[in-house]
């Protein structure tokens, strides 16, 4: 078992290594009939992508992707829909230093704790390239919600580091600035301060915030199958998420009752505490889910470790990393929304017609 797939009946497989020759996905049970061409999930892909500002990673990746099964004539066929992506910049001699060495706070411990195997090559299936493959598939999920159920879904960045970023939410500024900033007044304060991180050498963690538009109600199941618990399970396989909340979240800790129950009147809810989601069942109303990145564990600052032997080594990170993974993780965790919501869709239209 090596769980590499995700999803109940739109099925998710996802395949290949950061360094490798090439990463993939193939969707099972994508329903026939759907308009999809590469150019539109090429869009979607560049907003992911790196080397875009000077705040990511300067790799930079062509992410031209092929559909290579399940599509004809510019349409779904109801068979395996698989895409493929060649990686073409990457520069494993960076890892050369690291190859025996396991830097604090990766998986490259744990990894080699499990498998006793090692890919040292840029993380392989733990680097945030593997996420490429979620953002590609999360552009035929949400093409297929827009039009069965006119879903609209956006991401946005809510904090990074101290600096918290959507006290103002302005939709229209989300996608013109390096950060999916909603409030454009922050914008330069987070310039300064990433400008300053990099030179450093150091990262920095973000809180990263999705919502779902016109969910209909009835998505999802009681008692195993939680509309939440699969969001937070998809949202929590994000390489780097730390945590997720559903509306509220932990602030729920706090709440009383009669302020956490978002009242019903006629006109609709008034408020959104759940989330969008009671008793694991979407309610209809906005689905909010808010995921937390820890900062990227490859710094050239040096750190204590071990290496394979188990001897304490000095450890120094080369390459080019991201000092805030949460920077690009708004086009993920929409791509995550977006599977998990058209797989209980088409769950709901199993059970329920
Ligand atoms: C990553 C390290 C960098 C990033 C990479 C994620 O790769 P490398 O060390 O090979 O230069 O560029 O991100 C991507 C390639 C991508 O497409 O997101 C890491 O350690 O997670």
């Amino acid at each position: 078992m090596s769980y590499n797939s995700f999803g109940h009946v739109l099925r998710v497989t996802t395949f290949g290594e950061s360094h490798g020759p090439a990463i993939g996905c193939v969707i099972d049970g994508c329903p026939p009939g759907l308009e999809i061409s590469p150019e539109e999930i090429r869009t979607e892909l560049a907003r992911r992508a790196s080397g875009k500002s000077r705040h990511t990673s300067q790799r930079r990746e062509k992410d031209d992707v092929q559909i290579v099964s399940g599509v004809f004539e510019g349409k779904t066929t109801g068979t395996s829909l698989a895409m493929l992506i060649e990686n073409t910049d990457a520069k494993s001699k960076d890892y050369e230093n690291i190859k025996r060495q396991f830097r604090p706070g990766h998986a490259d411990y744990t990894y080699w704790k499990k498998y006793g195997f090692r890919d040292y090559r840029g993380g392989g299936r733990s680097s945030a390239r593997e996420t490429t493959m979620r953002v590609a598939a999360g552009a035929v999920a949400r093409k297929w919600l827009r039009i069965n159920h006119s879903v609209e879904i956006q991401g946005w960045l809510a904090q990074l580091g101290p600096i918290r970023t959507d006290a103002m939410m302005d939709w229209e500024s989300i996608e013109h600035n390096p950060f999916f900033c909603p409030d454009p007044k922050c914008v330069p304060e987070l310039e300064t301060y990433m400008d300053k991180l990099r030179k450093s050498g150091d990262s920095v963690g973000a809180r990263v915030n999705v919502i779902a538009r016109n969910v209909p109600a009835g998505l999802g199941a009681p008692v195993y199958g939680k509309l939440d618990a699969d969001l937070a399970s998809a949202m929590m396989s994000i390489n780097a998420a730390k945590g997720v909340e559903i509306g509220a979240g932990f602030e729920s800790v706090s709440q009383m009752g009669t302020e956490h129950r978002d009242e019903m009147t006629a006109d609709g809810f008034l408020g959104n505490n759940a989330g969008g989601i009671l008793g694991g069942i979407s309610s209809g109303q906005d689905v909010v889910v808010s995921t937390a990145f820890k900062p990227t564990s490859s710094l050239r600052i040096p750190c204590r470790g071990l290496d394979m032997d188990g001897k304490e080594v000095e450890i120094v990170t080369k390459g080019r990393h991201d000092p805030c993974v949460g920077i690009r993780a708004t086009p993920i965790v929409e791509a995550m929304m977006a599977l998990v919501l058209m797989d209980h869709a088409m769950l709901h239209r199993a059970q329920i017609g």
